[in-house]
């Protein structure tokens, strides 16, 4: 037995596509997507794990609307539900968030009135500026201001562990 369903939503390069069907895999099933344009392949799952209910979230490279197969082997009857998750329309990463040891600008292990006075001494520089250091521009739009201050501030007296060497 093998059924076609085609995603109802066109995916976009980059998105991320999971699947979920039932009744749980028996090990002899696949899953394949293929483009419904040209019939070209960008998914192909192999054997799905026996007990699954699940594939996935496998990142579909190719932007396009896409049809899902479920492959049987053997004889015994398998899923007659899919249903397609897709996320990360657009994805735009997020900014790795700031860390404690980060902002311990003199490495003594501690976020003090020191390390408030390192950034305060460069605020209102921007990139190209002498006293301009990368290091102080937390949010990183280029110029240090009290934003910047305001996330050291944050992590005021905070310990931020044995200070690497
Ligand atoms: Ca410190
Ligand atoms: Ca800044």
């Amino acid at each position: 037995m093998i059924t076609t369903w085609i995603l109802n939503q066109p995916v976009v390069s980059g998105n991320s596509v999971s699947f979920s069907f039932s009744p749980i895999s028996n090990g002899q099933i696949s899953l394949v997507v293929k483009n419904t344009n040209g019939g070209v392949i960008v998914y192909d799952s192999g054997p799905i794990v026996s007990g699954k209910t699940t594939v996935g979230p496998k990142v579909i490279q190719q932007s396009g609307i896409y049809a899902a197969v479920l492959v049987a082997f053997g004889v015994t009857p398998v899923s007659n539900t899919v249903t397609f998750n897709v996320s990360g329309i657009n994805p735009t990463p997020t900014p790795p968030a700031i860390t404690c040891s980060q902002v311990d600008f003199d490495h003594d292990g501690t976020v003090t009135i020191l390390d408030m006075s390192l950034i305060s001494s460069a605020n209102g520089t921007k990139v190209g500026d002498p006293k301009f250091n990368k290091a102080y521009d937390l949010n990183g739009d280029g110029v240090i201001s009290q934003a910047d201050i305001d996330i050291v501030s944050g992590f005021f007296l905070q310990k931020c562990g044995p200070v690497a060497l």
